[in-house]
């Protein structure tokens, strides 16, 4: 039955225009859609309401999908993958939903018919920033990877009211504005107050006999807060299946305490409500860096609760017993930040459903996986007993009983190794005592992945060797991978025509396809594409860096770009001691050759990280001397670009010539941004560190600039005793660039304002810049040869992005599926 309706522009059939796809009835949804959803019409529509209104209009087409596909779950009964993450970078979704729709160029086409362009609508969006780094955007890439492949899956996490901060640059220095980034509403989610949860905090335990005489705890709790749920839909590439993005928002189980409300104390009435409300608030802001915040430890406990108990609600839903929740439930916690989820399981097992502790760790052990993502000691998450038994009286309770019986089995494996059970032990004994919740991790999971391979040999050998030496086969390597979706078909669309002029579409759900292309490697069209689509996107980036920095950059000088978090130990200060070397050289020697190059920054520092800011205010003051002196004569220009997010990132990778993946060896788990830049044409300046290693495997040695210490001569020059006044001492370029900044010549008036760089490295010099700055000069000269050889350079490009089908994400998750998930795909009729 068809409704028909009048809007000032056109007639419209509801039926029709939740779900065709054609661009006229496109046209109609979209128009309708911003006159009764928006209120607007196209008179007195802003940008904003356009984008709010061409949302709408997409997200229609993706409900018959997403509700199919969960009916075809539950019929089914299929086994889901559960993935838990205390962060998700998703990135911008309309472009992202257009195209796994096949709605991109109907709705281009219609809008240009209406007079508007669809990207200046996309550039409206506000992208949800509920991550800080890597493993935010890696649970992004796999929930893309899981819906395109068809695996049910649903992803739980934290709806965070501030996510990640938005990075302002005021006179070099970083500054942090909250992001509100639900302040204009966002279409894409959906509450589910109905499924709401009720998450306990506080209190303390007491023991009891129950009806058989057997020993039972009980929790009696001192407050708690609910959950509600906010689902996201996640289309996979041209399929019918559209999973889910669970998040939770906490609310407070009363909105007002009524006594005190009643005696006018209104503030403190409301009081309660904020202090529950508090916990999804806002994002910790650090990046492989764990910081003991009680506040932290409730988010993560909320969300992986509510998470739990919603599984659970869905499995009873559909059983009587919980003799196949080990075949219908897999989770995959995303680093430690979920593993409260192993206490919390056993807890819910044994204390709700009363299940005895023997069957309930076989169940919990069988559901859980781990992923470690990171080698830094400090990121290593462990929480002080004190604070954890104020919070979470009962798990803590539960985690010394699996910390004994754990500890059993590893004496009668290890004997008396005192030291060794020590390592192992879940707590961590001294005067304060803490959880270590890494270890938790590996004894409540039956998979533990490291993401690269040197990352997971390093597990192995180092970091989780006790864990290793006692259960071998729970250990594998999972090398991360990245969605070809985002980061090559909508951030780098001609390089994508170009393919799919060559290939046709395959290649966008099987990368590897693009290695075909090495056939057409020596073709004059072919190559003439390849260098106008670089060319196109470094003129592109070159009017952004003149919009929003107002620095004028070549589009052919070499774009040399290191973005990402900045960290002392990805080294962003020795790509800066390069760039003072150039200047130092032209300064001493004006006609010295030299191709030209742009040398690019961008990336957020931790609020409270003051190296990492020093970092960013020495790279703009480097920058301010630099582009302004007329010796330099324009052949280098440094820049930063303020705010790095996914949306940024997309128009940076596909411009960039050189990519800096210069982290000290051993340091960095894997790094994704290494490959997304490959993809996009790329060559990687690096050492063998994280996926590195499996790039240069990949793409061949020869297109790949190698140098530094490997992992093992990091170890070994530091057992040596690392003393890198002796570099500065023997090496006379290095000590005039070191004299240069510790000079105060990029610093005028203030010329101690760089000194703590200077001490530190010239003290300690933690990450061995120092070691490494000959080699990686070196290594930049080839570089250099390089692109002056523009036909060299272009064979290099293409053998890298068209070699790099190993790092799609959906090769990761095909992986995790068939080794650690045990599942597969499951397909969805439309009209099943
Ligand atoms: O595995 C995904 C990424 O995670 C990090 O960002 C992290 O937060 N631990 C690592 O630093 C990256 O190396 C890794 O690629």
């Amino acid at each position: 039955k068809k409704h028909v309706l009048r809007t000032p522009q056109v007639r419209v059939q509801v039926e029709d225009d939740r779900t065709g796809m054609d661009t006229e009835t496109l046209k109609r949804a979209f128009l309708d859609n911003l006159y009764y959803i928006q209120a607007k019409d196209l008179q007195n529509a802003t940008p904003y309401d356009l984008y709010m209104a061409l949302s709408w209009t997409v997200r229609d087409r993706l409900l018959q999908r997403w509700i199919h596909t969960q009916e075809t779950y539950l019929k089914q009964d299929v086994r889901s993958v559960c993935y838990f993450s205390a962060e998700y970078l998703p990135g911008r979704q309309l472009g992202n939903a257009l195209v796994n729709v096949g709605l991109y160029e109907p709705a281009r086409t219609f809008l240009r018919e209406l007079g508007f362009e669809l990207v200046d609508l996309m550039e409206q969006e506000n992208e949800p920033g509920l991550g800080n780094g890597g493993l935010g955007r890696l649970a992004a890439c796999f929930m893309d990877s899981l819906a395109t492949l068809g695996v049910p899956a649903i992803g739980y996490g934290i709806r965070y009211e501030f996510g990640i901060f938005a990075q302002t640059i005021q006179g070099g220095w970083q500054f942090e504005q909250p992001d509100r980034w639900l302040r204009y509403g966002n279409p894409w989610e959906i509450p589910r107050p109905e499924y709401l949860v009720e998450v306990k905090f506080g209190g303390h335990t007491e023991a009891y006999t129950d009806p058989q005489g057997r020993y039972r705890v009980s929790w009696v709790h001192e407050r708690s807060v609910l959950g509600t749920p906010y689902d996201t839909p996640v289309p996979g590439y041209r399929t019918n299946t559209v999973n889910t993005l669970r998040l939770w928002s906490a609310r407070a189980t009363e909105d007002f305490d009524f006594q005190v409300f009643n005696s006018g104390d209104f503030a403190r009435a409301v009081a309660g409500k904020t202090y529950s409300e508090n916990i999804t608030k806002v994002l910790y802001p650090n990046d492989n860096t764990y910081q003991g915040k009680e506040l932290r430890l409730e988010q993560q406990y909320f969300f992986v609760s509510c998470s739990l108990q919603d599984i659970l609600r869905r499995y009873w839903d559909h059983h009587v017993d919980l003799d196949s929740f080990t075949d219908k439930v897999t989770i995959q916690i995303n680093d430690t930040h979920p593993a409260i989820g192993i206490a919390e399981l056993m807890r819910l097992l044994v204390d709700e459903y009363l299940i005895e502790w023997d069957r309930a760790w076989q169940i919990t052990q069988k559901v859980f996986a781990y992923t470690n993502h990171t080698l830094l000691s400090e990121a290593l998450e462990r929480w002080p007993v004190s604070l954890f038994g104020r919070l979470l009286p009962r798990h803590l309770e539960i985690i010394y009983e699996i910390n004994e019986r754990f500890l059993h089995l590893a004496r009668s494996r290890f004997g008396n190794d005192e030291a060794r059970i020590a390592r192992l032990s879940l707590i961590q004994e001294g005067s304060e005592k803490y959880v270590r919740m890494a270890n938790l991790a590996c004894v409540g999971s039956h998979a533990i992945n490291g993401v690269a391979k040197l990352h997971t040999e390093l597990l192995e050998q180092d970091v989780l060797a006790d864990f290793y030496a006692l259960t071998p086969e729970k250990f594998s390597n999972k090398t991360n991978g990245v969605t070809p979706r985002r980061f090559v078909l909508l951030s780098n669309p001609k390089l994508a025509l170009l393919y799919t002029e060559r290939l046709g579409q395959e290649w966008i759900r099987d990368l590897a396809l693009l290695r075909k292309l090495e056939d057409h490697l020596h073709d004059a069209d072919f190559r003439a594409s390849w260098k106008q689509i670089k060319a196109d996107n470094k003129h592109d980036l070159a009017e952004y860096i003149l919009h929003f920095n107002g620095i004028e950059v070549a589009p052919d000088s070499l774009f040399d770009i290191q973005v990402k978090r900045v960290h002392e130990y990805k080294r962003q200060l020795l790509m800066l001691l390069y760039v003072i070397t150039l200047y130092h050289r032209l300064k001493q020697n004006p006609a010295m050759a030299l191709q030209p190059r742009t040398f690019i920054f961008a990336g957020k520092a931790a609020p409270g990280y003051t190296m990492a800011k020093l970092i960013i205010k020495c790279i703009h003051s480097v920058a301010a001397i630099i582009n302004a002196d007329p010796d330099v004569g324009g052949r280098l220009k440094v820049v930063f670009l303020a705010n790095f997010n996914v949306s940024l990132a997309q128009r940076i990778y596909p411009a960039a010539d050189l990519s800096e993946q210069i982290s000290t060896a051993g340091k960095e788990a894997s790094g994704t941004g290494n490959m997304k830049f490959a993809m996009g044409g790329a060559l990687t300046i690096g050492t063998l560190d994280g996926a590195n290693i499996e790039i240069r495997e990949q793409v061949g040695p020869e297109n790949f600039f190698l140098f530094g210490l490997t992992a093992q001569q990091v170890y070994a020059l530091k057992a040596r005793g690392y003393h890198p006044n002796d570099y500065y001492q023997t090496n006379t370029e290095l000590r005039s660039v070191i004299d240069l900044v510790a000079s105060g010549h990029f610093s005028p008036g203030r010329p101690d304002l760089f000194r703590p760089l200077v001490d530190a490295l010239m003290a300690r010099d933690e990450y061995l810049l120092f070691a490494d700055y000959q080699v990686y000069l070196d290594c930049q000269q080839q570089v250099d040869a390089a692109f002056a050889d523009s036909e060299r350079w272009t064979t290099m490009s293409i053998l890298n992005a068209v070699r790099m089908g190993y790092f799609s994400s959906d090769r990761s998750m095909g992986e995790y599926c068939r080794d650690i998930w045990k599942t597969g795909p499951v397909a969805v009729e439309l009209n099943g």
